[in-house]
């Protein structure tokens, strides 16, 4: 099995830990303390339960047990596909205490997806619930396992993981601060996901500051309604930062305004977290039916770019505090700070976490650009990883050889260190806050018989930020969009992929597509469609 490490420099892993960012601890570490410290407080609860923090440890610890008993061992890797349910915190807490590295899959992930990550991570088993949304979540896992001999392990979280936990044993040693504490996965701009290795050490450094960034403490009550899996939710500052601040988490059933409304106001809410359109469908509601929120203190949204004419909405219809957040799985998280003036609150996406955050804006050419001047944002830290999971070709492209991270975002500076997030330079499509990569789409419908070539870009929509929209060139003849859709559903891909538009054409402007023209050929399709919608 790879090993799965991050690695910084010497000199500024030495830097870190002088200036105190990384100081050695652990996540098996944290959740002694926290249950040492306060075990009777509630740290997680939705419709039906609630967990003190001496229930969390006393559950992930005999979890823990459970899955040294069926012989999983240290340094394994085991899939974690789960909704917002409190078990999510006991299969993690508990790989950690068991020395095991989770991967963060999400409950949108089909059989495409997992394989993937299974095959790219050797996981030994995975966790899982047995539906969410209505999908037989616990039919695929056991399929998967079926299919990849080396994934022996199926754990079903229904109606609760205790048939797979054991009375607490001896469980190994914590591990080094270093090492890697789970695998984040890519929004990926090539083909498929990518994995992100992130260390307890880096990892928990982003959970104390945003904690402190966003004024948490021991009463905040955070409400999550994206997925805890992903890296907003669970440590911007999200539920992890939360319980860092020794808070409490309210786990959200579903998106909808209604529930969020209902669930502020039955827990006393005081900070949650959206994507744009999901903030703005919150902000219609409240206009419409009204919210009754007083508790609600911050709403924070990013995962995509929130257009100041909605921001300037937030504090007048809500009656909170609106907080940007620029950030990426693969490290640097930027956030509006709360005091910050209106205006930076509203027309910016923030400013880094940490003053070890290093911020380059350069040309296609790598050189810096002018102070406030559009650029290509790289950037390196405490906190942002130097390579990804065994992908050589991919890390040679997507870092320099001073291990600057390529974010693929497109940034101005201001004087005061906030960074306006004017477009992207890479090909994936910011749908709703899901990345989708244009490539891997591509490659889904080329996959059909009748299908000669095909190009994915994104077209501005009013809701969803941005939507999908494929040029389909068939090999002859006619090709019904329905068929391909049908197709593409039979990919066993999450379903947020399957293009929202396809339009099938006699031509895509040059015919033998090597990368770099079909790069030329989505910027051209994607200019000619952005005009189209702004003078239909
Ligand atoms: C978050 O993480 P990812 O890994 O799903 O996506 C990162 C990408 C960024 O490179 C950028 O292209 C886009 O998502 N993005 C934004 C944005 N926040 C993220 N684009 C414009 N404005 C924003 N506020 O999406 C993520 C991770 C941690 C915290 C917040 C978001």
């Amino acid at each position: 099995m790879k090993p799965v490490e991050q690695v910084w420099s010497p000199e500024l892993a030495a830097h870190y830990e002088s200036q105190g960012h990384w100081r050695g601890e652990t996540f098996p570490a944290l959740l002694r303390r926290w249950d040492a410290l306060h075990p009777e407080r509630i740290a997680i609860q939705d419709r039906t339960s609630a967990w003190t923090y001496g229930d969390l440890a006393d559950r992930a610890h005999r979890f823990a047990a459970g899955l040294r008993k069926a012989g999983l061992q240290p340094g394994e890797r085991v899939l974690v596909q789960m909704g917002n349910v409190p078990e999510f915190f006991q299969a993690v807490f508990g790989l950690f205490a068991a020395g095991l590295i989770p991967v963060y899959a999400l409950p949108a992930h089909r059989r495409t997806e997992l394989e993937h990550l299974a095959r790219k991570s050797e996981a030994v088993g995975i966790i899982t619930q047995s539906r969410i949304a209505g999908f037989d979540h616990a039919g695929l896992a056991q399929a998967l396992a079926d299919t990849i001999p080396a994934l022996r392990h199926v754990f079903v979280a229904d109606p609760d993981l205790e048939n797979a936990c054991a009375e607490p044993a001896a469980l190994p040693e914590d591990p080094s601060a270093r090492s890697v504490a789970f695998l984040q996965i890519s929004g990926g701009s090539t083909g498929l996901s990518k994995l992100i290795p992130r260390t307890h050490d880096d990892y928990i450094y982003t959970l104390r500051e945003s904690a402190r960034i966003c004024g948490l403490d021991a009463q905040s009550v955070y409400l999550a309604v994206l997925p805890v899996a992903h890296n907003f939710t669970m440590s911007s500052p999200g539920v992890f930062g939360t319980l860092y601040a020794g808070g409490r988490v309210v786990l959200a059933g579903d998106p909808r305004p209604e529930t969020g409304f209902a669930l502020i106001r039955e827990h006393g809410v005081t900070m949650t977290a959206l994507v744009p359109p999901l903030a703005m469908k919150w902000m219609d509601t409240a206009e419409r039916i009204g919210a009754d929120i007083p508790s609600l203190q911050v709403l924070q949204v990013g995962g995509a770019k929130f257009l100041p004419d909605a921001a300037r909405r937030v504090a007048p219809v809500l009656g909170c505090t609106l907080q940007q957040v620029f950030g990426m799985a693969e490290g640097l998280v930027n956030y509006t700070r709360l005091d910050d003036d209106e205006t930076t609150i509203t027309e910016t996406q923030g400013r880094p976490i940490s003053p070890d955050d290093e911020i380059l804006i350069v040309d296609d050419e790598d050189t810096p650009v002018a102070p406030d001047e559009a650029g290509h944002l790289l950037t390196r830290g405490p906190y942002t990883i130097r390579a990804y999971h065994d992908e050589p070709a991919a890390n040679a492209r997507s870092f320099t050889a001073e291990g600057f991270y390529r974010t693929g975002d497109i940034v101005r500076q201001l004087p005061t260190g906030h960074l306006v997030v004017q477009g992207r330079a890479t090909d994936h499509i910011n749908r709703a806050g899901e990345k989708i990569s244009a490539e891997e789409i591509e490659d889904h419908l080329i996959a059909h018989p009748d299908v000669l070539d095909a190009v994915v870009v994104s077209v501005p929509d009013a809701q969803l930020g941005e939507r999908t929209c494929a040029f389909i060139l068939p090999r002859g003849g006619a090709l019904e969009p329905a068929v391909l859709r049908r197709w593409m559903r039979g990919r066993e891909i999450a379903a947020y992929k399957i293009p929202d538009e396809m339009r099938m054409v006699d031509e895509l402007g040059t015919t033998a597509v090597g990368k770099i023209s079909r790069r030329a050929l989505r910027a051209q399709l994607q200019k000619d469609m952005t005009e189209t919608e702004a003078t239909t």
